[in-house]
């Protein structure tokens, strides 16, 4: 009986206790036959690996047959679907949320309990499917669960790496970074789809052959093979597909001949070159052969989804297509500049392959695809040698130069020609081809007058660069032959010619949109506002989402229940907006009560990882005041662990009773990865760690304050990370953070936020009110004059922060030597931009508005109130909404329930 009202506690509803235990008796049934034919561990014993496996076939099953029946149903429909492709899916761990979506959690829980197996460990066994880096990756995942519940015929296209992001491991040195062999024991998960492959080629050459059209032959030929992963949607059988991209060689390059005479190595070469391509996620690329294999990998992304999608377009259309229609039949979605190939790769297709002229095969290809950027950091504009993309995909880049030309008769009839100066500083700006001297076709129309005077432009004909260059030798020879053989010496080297694959987005689709509003205005305004002046119709705004099945009702299922409870009904999973129904009960005493035991609950949960995973014993009494995300510098995790180093030098010159009553306990926990070869954020990981060894030891401090850096973070760890969280920090440099999500996750979780009027914390601060968000720091239009004060060392710093500094130099945190940490905050000699990030400028800011939300934690009814506030308020950052205005602005899709 118990087990049977547990079952419906965990479940949250209200299930037929009869059929719920037939159908957990079927389910212990099933996984039993999984562990006895499906031989991935000794038949003999069902431990805890083999269970998970068992259990997750026999989930799969279900899956599958729920995939099979969405497949067949949009392919009888035949309506328009969308194409997420992205480099990165970061998928975490599959098996509660795919039972939780099929509303089989009770059942499955019971089913375990029953061969004596518990689901949560059972469950800790699924390596994370690390697919992806950060924020990007993760709200792919967050959008293929939304358009699968929703119900929108929709696909995700990535590839099927065999090492996830790297496993982070915390030394005396700091990070580690050790292969992740995530598919070491198989992914139960995924359908290996030999049936589908594709082929994809690099390097060759192109010719015109006798039709009149160019081939691309010869080069060197790889196959993309399709692993398909099923994924359920939430109280629905709508089970969309993520298909993953494998290389292999064809299976001819085997050198049987080589192999027999025991050149073994060269026998397998083919089969090495080609299935490194999907070793890992963002290989490094300091190297040619590193950049040489990313480009491969996108061009393998986007070639292969290309010709899978039309394959399917011209099966549905049953050997008529109608290409006009492609664009009513087919949405791509490029998760930034990753797959921004698409576009040449689609123009390819049509002209050479299916005969269209370049104007039809434009405005296909314009109409079909979208850019989502989610960046403004330049340094991650990608920008590709056009040397090497020459080499790699000859005809892609006779395409890109066409559709530059294109760009550039767009920018002169938009502009006309009468401001030259201002012309040129635009094609600059905007030109896909950068360093390149403008084609001859341009040249005859374009003309760059000398002075000022406005001349007829039509008449001169010269090449500006080639006009340049000649004014240059008229000048030389009117000086000294001595400097003039100088020059001759030394010639300034032309800058390499280079591929800008984001205006090739911007160009090449009918949509760009930014990822919060905030953001979306500075890509209107600064990163693209030469675009925006000529296609503004392109621009839009979607600001991101989470899911809040995986984000909150699984991750955290007693405060899920208690929501169910008081707003009466759990439909709020699916319609967040019922969540603002809370706020009429935020000071009522018997929600707080709840609401306090929740969070407890969680916080010890965290207690016993935190101590497993880093040997820190940490009292749940503390607040648990929580930043992860990935390292980098205008993340400021430097601007958080200075406040804990401020906080802790202050406690250690105040007697014991002073110090307990002037400070709130706290719990303070850093989480994220440093990219391998991001040196700088390497050394505040180490900063972090060296910092909490010590506050850690020290026994005037006790439990006064704990610094815990949490080892390889990821999905799994958030969703135990965040129910459990209090306060948590989202502190960007204004500008920089695009949106953020786990911002949005950690509201919804009732967690209060401090934070920068940044990404989406604009629009969380909104929606949950000014009171229940610690701002501080400065704005975003005030930061380029801050760095331009900074640069000229008008910047005069607070006497804390110089404290701060100068306390860290002291080698308290021990023998590290953080001079270029500290140097960084400087710009001293050496350490390049002074302060970019503006930590000291922000940091008085930050210090007091963490005095404020110490005085709100010591009132714990006002805090828990403010909790309350927060998940109320978070109702708009589902990724439901996120996926509805994608579906209705950008892509034109319509859902389609299955009968
Ligand atoms: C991230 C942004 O940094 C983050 O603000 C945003 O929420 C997220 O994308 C999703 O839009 N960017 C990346 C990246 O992950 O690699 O550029």
């Amino acid at each position: 009986k118990q087990k049977l009202k547990d079952t419906i506690t965990e479940e949250g509803g209200t299930d037929d206790l009869i059929s719920s235990t037939r159908e957990a008796a079927a389910i212990a049934s099933h996984i039993k036959y999984h562990a006895e034919f499906t031989p991935l561990y000794s038949p003999e014993r069902f431990e805890l690996p083999k269970a998970f496996f068992a259990t997750a076939q026999s989930v799969r099953d279900a899956l599958i047959i729920n995939w099979n029946a969405t497949y067949e149903y949009h392919e009888k429909m035949n309506v328009k679907q969308a194409y997420y492709l992205s480099m990165e899916f970061l998928q975490g761990r599959a098996l509660l949320n795919a039972i939780g979506n099929l509303e089989l959690t009770g059942a499955y829980s019971e089913a375990l309990r029953n061969l004596g197996l518990n689901l949560e460990n059972v469950a800790c066994q699924e390596p994370d499917a690390a697919l992806g880096n950060g924020g990007l990756g993760r709200l792919a995942s967050c959008f293929l669960d939304s358009l699968a519940t929703l119900n929108y015929p929709a696909w995700g296209y990535g590839l099927r790496y065999k090492y996830g992001l790297f496993k982070q491991k915390i030394t005396s040195d700091g990070q580690e970074e050790v292969a992740e062999n995530w598919l070491e024991m198989g992914n139960p998960w995924e359908i290996t789809r030999n049936d589908v492959s594709y082929p994809v080629k690099f390097y060759g050459k192109v010719v015109t052959g006798s039709d009149g059209r160019r081939h691309w032959t010869g080069g060197e030929d790889i196959k993309a093979v399709a692993y398909d992963v099923p994924i359920p949607g939430y109280k629905t059988k709508t089970t969309i597909n993520l298909r993953l991209w494998s290389t292999k060689a064809p299976s001819e390059d085997f050198d049987l001949h080589a192999f027999n005479a025991g050149e073994h190595t060269k026998a397998c070469e083919g089969q090495a070159n080609a299935e490194k391509i999907c070793y890992v996620l963002y290989p490094g690329d300091e190297s040619v052969e590193g950049k040489i294999l990313r480009l491969k990998q996108q061009y393998t992304l986007c070639s292969a989804s290309l010709q899978d999608i039309i394959a399917r377009f011209e099966r549905r259309s049953g050997g008529h297509a109608n290409w006009k229609d492609f664009p009513q039949k087919v949405a791509v979605q490029m998760n930034d500049t990753h797959p921004t190939l698409c576009i040449p790769e689609l123009m390819r297709i049509l002209i050479d392959l299916k005969g269209m002229s370049w104007k039809e095969a434009w405005d296909i290809t314009q109409r079909t695809m979208a850019y989502t950027n989610h960046t403004v950091l330049p340094e991650a504009l990608e920008k590709w040698s056009l040397e090497l993309m020459q080499k790699l995909l000859p005809r892609h880049v006779e395409i890109i130069e066409m559709v530059d030309e294109q760009l550039i008769c767009s920018i002169i009839s938009e502009r006309g020609t009468s401001d030259p100066d201002l012309l040129e500083k635009k094609l600059n700006a905007m030109r896909i081809l950068e360093n390149f001297d403008l084609p001859a076709s341009v040249a005859d129309i374009f003309v760059k007058p000398k002075a000022d005077t406005a001349v007829d432009l039509s008449e001169e004909l010269e090449v500006p660069d080639e006009a340049a260059a000649a004014d240059a030798e008229d000048e030389l020879e009117e000086t000294d032959t001595q400097k003039k053989e100088e020059v001759d010496q030394e010639p300034v080297p032309k800058p390499p010619k280079m591929v800008r694959m984001a205006n090739l987005c911007v160009a090449g689709g009918h949509a760009v949109n930014g990822v919060a509003e905030i953001h979306s205005e500075i890509v209107k305004d600064e990163v693209f506002s030469d675009f925006y002046k000529l296609w503004p119709e392109k621009f839009q705004n979607k600001t991101n989402g989470v899911t809040p099945r995986r984000w909150i009702r699984f991750c955290n299922p007693h405060l899920s229940n208690i929501i169910t409870k008081w707003i009466g009904t759990e439909n709020w999973v699916q319609d967040t907006e019922k969540l603002a129904e809370l706020r009429e009960f935020a000071d009522n005493e018997d929600l707080q009560a709840e609401w306090t035991a929740a969070k407890r609950s969680n916080k010890i949960k965290l207690v016993s990882f935190l101590k497993e995973k880093t040997g820190y014993s940490v009292c749940p009494d503390a607040m648990f005041d929580i930043q992860v995300k990935r390292i980098h510098e205008y993340k400021r995790q430097l601007l958080n662990i200075l406040g804990v180093v401020y906080r802790y030098k202050k406690m250690k010159e105040i007697s014991a009773v002073e110090r307990k009553a002037k400070f709130v306990p706290r719990v303070c926990v850093f989480g994220g990865k440093a990219f391998a070869t991001y040196v700088q954020a390497k050394r505040i990981v180490k900063f972090i760690t060296d910092v909490g060894a010590k506050i850690n030891h020290d026994s005037d401090i006790g439990d006064l304050l704990k610094v815990v850096f949490v080892p390889d973070y990821n999905v799994s760890v958030a969703e135990l990370l965040i129910p459990a969280s209090e306060l948590s920090q989202h502190i960007s440099t204004a500008g920089m953070e695009a949106s953020g999500t786990s911002n949005m996750k950690f509201a919804m979780n009732g967690c209060i936020l401090i934070g920068t009027l940044d990404g989406a914390n604009v629009e969380i601060r909104e929606e949950v009110g000014e009171d229940n968000f610690f701002l501080f720091g400065a704005k975003a239009p005030e930061i380029a004059g801050l760095r331009q004060e900074r640069a000229e060392g008008k910047f005069v710093p607070d006497a804390r922060f110089e404290e701060v500094k100068e306390f860290v130099r002291s080698g308290v945190f021990g023998p590290y030597n953080y001079d270029a940490l500290m140097g960084s905050l400087e710009g001293n000699e050496g350490y390049g931009r002074a302060d970019y990030f503006l930590v000291g400028k922000d940091f008085p800011s930050y210090i007091e508005c963490q005095e404020k939300v110490d005085d709100a934690y010591r009132d714990q009814k006002r805090w828990t109130r403010m909790s309350i506030l927060n998940t109320a308020g978070s109702y708009k950052f589902s990724s439901d909404r996120t996926i509805h205005e994608y579906a209705r602005e950008i892509w034109n899709i319509e859902p389609l329930e299955l009968p």
